[in-house]
């Protein structure tokens, strides 16, 4: 096991095979970025595919932690009860990265529905010490606008942009997230950033969480080629969802994870 991976989690350790070939020798700088995953015991391949896909481009030294609920219940740091609108397991123990990561140094929450294309080094040259927290602002209202006896149509202000955040953990703003504190807030008040004033937020170019059937590729720019595919619908590990936009890409990785730890 390679000293990079100090988590004594045993989770993480069983699904670190082979992760040593991913640090290479000659970097200097031995901070290790974390990326959280979330976890959900129904999406385990979409787990491994798309920790498969950041490790195998990344070329400076990453740790790959999953965010799984039932290891958070048994340590004590995740009690509330699951509600109508968890979607995930991971719908609200996402806001805990920052207390993951002992509010130090930038680390990163990812849902696991994304594949990347491209070597996460690029996404951590963006980082800007000047924010709390940064995300791909996406700017989209629901297609629905149906109102069943005039009722009030539900509006999901920056829907998604918790799917994918980069925290600058040490953030004095960000103390506040605590385990007390993402146990009892309401998911309003977490997946909109209501701790953070607008201006604490930072952007960054929506190919880094590209949404599959609402983000378009346009051939003639290369600037909207994806670079993390995020299967926000459903991806190809759903038998419904397995011809979705950009379905061969994930398909491949899987062939790939899988060939790696000979599972086929
Ligand atoms: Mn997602």
């Amino acid at each position: 096991m390679p000293s990079e991976h100090p988590s004594n989690d045993p989770a993480v350790m069983n699904s670190c095979n082979g992760d040593d070939v991913h640090h290479p020798v000659d970097n200097g700088n031995k901070k290790v970025f974390k990326i959280f995953v979330g976890y959900d015991p129904r999406e385990d391949l979409a787990y491994e595919v798309c920790k498969h896909s950041i490790l195998k481009r990344v070329s400076i030294p990453v740790e790959v932690i999953p965010i799984k609920q039932s290891d958070l219940r048994s340590s004590g740091l995740y009690w509330r009860e699951r509600g109508p609108t968890e979607s995930t397991e991971f719908s609200f123990s996402r806001f805990l990265t920052p207390y993951l990561a002992n509010y130090e140094g930038w680390a990163m929450f990812v849902d696991c529905d994304f594949l990347y294309t491209t070597d996460i080094k690029e996404l951590t040259e963006l980082i800007d010490d000047s924010y709390a927290l940064m995300c791909v602002q996406h700017d989209y209202t629901p297609k629905e606008s149906t109102k069943m006896d005039g009722a009030v149509q539900t509006v999901y202000p920056r829907k998604n942009w918790s799917s994918m955040v980069l925290y600058n953990c040490g953030h004095p703003k960000n103390k506040i997230l605590t385990p007390e504190l993402v146990n009892t807030q309401t998911g309003a008040f977490l997946h909109r950033f209501t701790w953070l004033e607008d201006s604490e937020i930072g952007s960054v170019p929506f190919i880094w969480n590209f949404l599959v059937g609402h983000n378009k590729v346009d051939e003639n720019d290369p600037s909207t080629q994806p670079k993390a595919i995020h299967y926000t619908t459903g991806g190809p590990w759903f038998e419904m969802w397995k011809n979705c936009e950009f379905a061969d890409l994930w398909l491949s990785e899987m062939e790939a994870y899988k060939k790696e730890t000979k599972q086929v």
